[in-house]
C-alpha cells in the first residue's frame, strides 16, 4: 500500500518498482523449480502383482494408488531382489544382493543389525545431498551390534539412524513377530523403566499366556502348523516370547494410523528441506488385523480389508502432499517387497474368501517363490513435473538400483567397493528409457537369473512346493528356463529345447555369483 501512494504519480518509479518484484518473483519460482524433489518411497509388505486395480484386480478396487498409474509411471517389469522381506529390503538399503552375504534371511524380532555401518546406503545418498531422511513404519533389518544380544532396556543403537535416517519411527521386525512395540529414533514408545522388557526367540519368558497353551484367549486363530502361537499380545500369537513393556505393546488395528500420522508429521516438518521418506507399511502382512473402519468393507476378508486400508494410507499421503503444494516437485514411488500369499499363518480365511481374486495376477508362484510371482511387484512413480501421466513402462527395473540411480542423479561417486549390484536406471525410473538393467538375479530359494526375455532358474533340490503356505517355489532338481515374453506364466520349461542357452546363463550367473 505505502509504495503505491508514494508512487502514485510517478510512474516511472511505479513501472521500476513492477520489474524489480516480478524478477524477484520469478527468481523465486525459478529457485523452486530448481529445488531437487522430495522423494517418498511407499513399500507395502507382502502385496502382489495382481492385488491392485491399475494392475488387473477386478474383486477389489484401489483408486488412491491407481491415481498414481494415471497421473505418473505404471511398471510391468519391475522388481524386488528375493521372495521375502528381509533380503528385499537389504538390497534396496545396500545396492547389493542379499545372497551375497550369510545372515540376510527372514530376520527375527531380536537379531541384530545386518546392514553395513561403514558401507553408503540409500539414505546416506540423500544425507549427503543435503536432504532430510525418515524411516517410518516396518524395519526387519535387525538392531543392535552384531553378535550382542540386544538389551531392549536400554537405549537402542545402532539402527536406522545409524545407517542413514534422520528421523525413524519403527517396529523392529514383523507385526508376527515379538517385540510388539514401536521405537522412535533409539527409543521405545511409552517404555516404562519399573515393567521392563525381555524377548526371546528359544523358550518362554514371563508367565503371559501363548497361543500354543491357551488358544481360547486368542480373537484371531494360528493356522495350523504355522508356529505364530508364542506371546498373546492383544488377542494374536506370535513369533517368539515376550515380557513386560505392557504399556508399550500396540494395538495391531491402530499400526496404520500410527505410521502414517508418523509420516505426515514428518512430511509437514521438512517441507522447506528436500526430503526423502522411506514409509514402509505394515499393510499386508499377517497379522492382518485393520482398524475397525476397514474392518468388513473389501467382502473378501481381513486381507482384502487392509488392501482397502493401505490404499487409504496412500491417498492420505497424496492429500497431505497437496495441501502443501509439494504435489509437484515429489516424486512418490509404491511398490512391494514380495510377492503375495494368502495363508502366512493365521486363520483370517484369506485362501476361502478370495473368490477368484488372483493376488499374483497371471504370474505364478508368490511369496518365498523363484517364480515371478515372488519377486516381480507392483511399481508406480508419480513426480508431476518431470513424469508423463498415463506411461506405462516394461523397462527392466529393481529397487536395488534406486541408490546408484539416486547418487548418479545427485553427481555423487559411490566407491567401487559399495553398492556393487546396482545399477544406474534414473532415465527408466523417471520413464525416458524404456529399457533398464540388461539383466537381473533374483532369489526365492533357488538363485534365478533373467535377460532379455530368458529367465533361467537354478536346478535346487529343495521342495517345490510349500504345502503351509500353497506357493509353487520354483524349486526343481533341473535347470528351468522360460521365455517370459511368450509365457509370463512360467508355464512350459524350455530347458530340455535349449541346452546352449541353458549353458550360457548358468555360466553367466556362476560369473556374477563369483564378483
Ligand atoms: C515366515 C513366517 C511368516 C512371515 C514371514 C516373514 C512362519 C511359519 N512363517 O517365517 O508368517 O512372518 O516369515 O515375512 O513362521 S516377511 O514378509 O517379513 O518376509
Ligand atoms: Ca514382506
Amino acid at each position: 500500500v505505502i509504495p503505491t501512494i508514494r508512487f502514485k504519480n510517478h510512474s516511472v518509479k511505479v513501472f521500476t518498482f513492477f520489474i524489480i518484484i516480478s524478477t524477484l518473483f520469478s527468481s523465486t519460482i525459478f529457485a523452486q523449480k530448481k529445488q531437487k524433489p522430495n522423494v517418498i518411497f511407499i513399500y507395502a509388505d507382502d502385496l502382489g502383482y495382481g492385488d491392485l486395480s491399475s494392475y488387473g484386480a477386478t474383486k477389489i478396487s484401489t483408486p488412491n494408488i491407481d491415481r498414481l498409474a494415471k497421473e505418473g509411471l505404471k511398471f510391468t517389469n519391475a522388481h524386488t531382489t528375493s521372495g521375502t522381506c528381509t533380503p528385499s529390503r537389504y538390497a534396496l538399503m545396500t545396492g547389493n544382493y542379499p545372497w551375497r552375504k550369510k545372515g540376510t534371511g527372514v530376520l527375527p524380532g531380536n537379531a541384530s543389525l545386518i546392514i553395513p555401518i561403514d558401507k553408503i546406503t540409500l539414505p546416506q545418498v540423500f544425507q549427503n545431498a543435503g536432504y532430510k531422511t525418515g524411516a517410518v513404519g516396518k524395519w526387519h533389518l535387525g538392531l543392535g551390534s552384531p553378535g550382542k544380544d540386544i538389551n531392549w532396556n536400554k537405549s537402542l543403537q545402532v539402527g536406522p539412524n545409524e545407517v542413514g535416517f534422520d528421523y525413524a519411527y519403527f517396529f523392529p521386525a514383523t507385526s508376527d513377530r515379538v517385540p510388539t512395540v514401536f521405537i522412535e529414533n533409539h527409543n521405545i514408545v511409552g517404555y516404562d523403566k519399573e515393567d521392563p522388557i525381555e524377548v526371546n526367540y528359544k523358550e518362554k519368558v514371563g508367565k503371559e499366556p501363548t497361543g500354543k497353551e491357551n488358544p481360547e484367549l486368542l480373537k484371531l486363530q494360528s493356522s495350523p502348523d504355522h508356529g505364530h502361537n508364542n506371546t498373546i499380545v492383544n488377542g494374536i500369537g506370535r513369533i517368539g516370547f515376550m515380557s513386560g513393556g505392557k504399556q508399550a505393546r500396540w494395538a495391531d488395528e491402530e499400526i496404520a494410523h500410527v505410521f502414517l500420522s508418523k509420516a505426515e508429521q514428518f512430511i509437514e516438518e521438512n517441507q522447506k528441506n528436500p526430503f526423502f521418506l522411506y514409509f514402509s507399511l505394515n499393510d499386508i502382512h499377517v497379522p492382518r488385523m485393520p482398524s475397525t473402519e476397514f474392518k468388513g468393507k473389501s467382502k473378501m476378508g481381513l486381507r482384502g480389508d487392509v488392501i482397502l486400508q493401505m490404499d487409504w494410507t496412500v491417498g492420505e499421503i497424496l492429500k497431505k502432499l497437496k495441501a502443501l503444494d509439494l504435489e509437484e516437485n515429489t516424486l512418490v514411488i509404491f511398490s512391494s517387497d514380495n510377492g503375495p500369499v494368502l495363508d502366512d499363518g493365521y486363520a483370517d480365511k484369506a485362501v476361502e474368501l478370495a473368490a477368484g481374486h488372483k493376488p499374483a495376477g497371471v504370474l505364478r508362484g508368490g511369496k518365498y517363490s523363484a517364480f515371478e510371482g515372488g519377486s516381480r511387484v507392483p511399481w508406480l512413480a508419480r513426480w508431476p513435473e518431470v513424469i508423463k501421466p498415463g506411461t506405462v513402462s516394461n523397462a527392466l527395473i529393481c529397487q536395488i538400483d534406486l541408490l546408484s540411480s539416486f547418487a548418479k542423479f545427485f553427481q555423487q561417486k559411490i566407491e567401487d567397493t559399495d553398492a556393487t549390484d546396482s545399477f544406474v536406471v534414473m532415465d527408466a525410473l523417471i520413464g525416458k528409457d524404456k529399457i533398464g538393467r540388461e539383466s537381473i538375479v533374483k532369489q526365492g530359494g533357488a538363485l534365478s537369473f533373467t535377460k532379455g526375455n530368458w529367465k533361467y532358474i537354478e536346478p535346487n533340490n529343495n521342495e517345490p512346493f510349500n504345502k503351509l503356505t500353497g506357493t509353487e517355489l520354483g524349486n526343481d532338481s533341473k535347470p528351468q528356463l522360460y521365455d517370459l515374453s511368450k509365457d509370463l506364466g512360467e508355464k512350459t520349461n524350455l530347458a530340455g529345447q535349449y541346452p546352449n542357452k541353458v549353458k550360457l546363463m548358468a555360466e553367466e550367473l556362476a560369473k556374477i555369483k563369483e564378483a
